[in-house]
């Protein structure tokens, strides 16, 4: 089993029941769901849209390769209408975007897939639920 980050976004649509039916999907195919940040709204970063985002982290807990995982969730955004990818860093407004940030503590280059996420660390709207899933991870240990 291993522990894994998801990062949500989305800024096209209903964002609160796309959010809750990516988790729950996600529930369905990922594995466990160990924990969920707040859902927070944040401006566009990146491009001009006058759509705001919604983002959050998910914590999964996982039997899945990192393949089989980016598949999934690539699936899961297909399934909640996301008809766009972004192609070298051209952005667009999207349903939703699930983003591997981490997984378990591996790294891995490959063309197809990078953890930890190469822009996580410059993105507040992913350091920030970040944090607070992790934060809560430590409190829950110690009592
Ligand atoms: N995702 C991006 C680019 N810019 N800005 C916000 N606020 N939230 C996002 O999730 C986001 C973004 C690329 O996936
Ligand atoms: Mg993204
Ligand atoms: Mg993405």
């Amino acid at each position: 089993m291993t522990d894994v980050y998801i990062a949500l976004g989305s800024n096209l649509g209903d964002r609160h029941t796309l959010f809750l039916q990516a988790i729950e999907q996600m529930v369905q195919r990922v594995g466990l769901l160990v924990r969920c940040s707040s859902f927070i709204e944040t401006e566009p970063v990146g491009f001009v849209s006058a759509h705001p985002f919604l983002n959050a982290v998910a914590l999964y807990r996982t039997t899945l390769t990192p393949e089989e995982l980016l598949k999934t969730t690539q699936e899961i955004e297909r399934e909640l209408g996301r008809t766009t990818k972004s192609v070298n860093g051209q952005y667009e407004d999207r349903t939703i975007d699930l983003d591997i940030l981490l997984y378990g503590d591996e790294i891995i280059d490959t063309p197809e897939l990078k953890i930890p996420h190469p822009r996580m660390q410059e993105r507040p709207f992913v350091m920030q639920p970040l944090e607070e899933v992790r934060k809560n991870l430590t409190i829950s240990r110690d009592f």
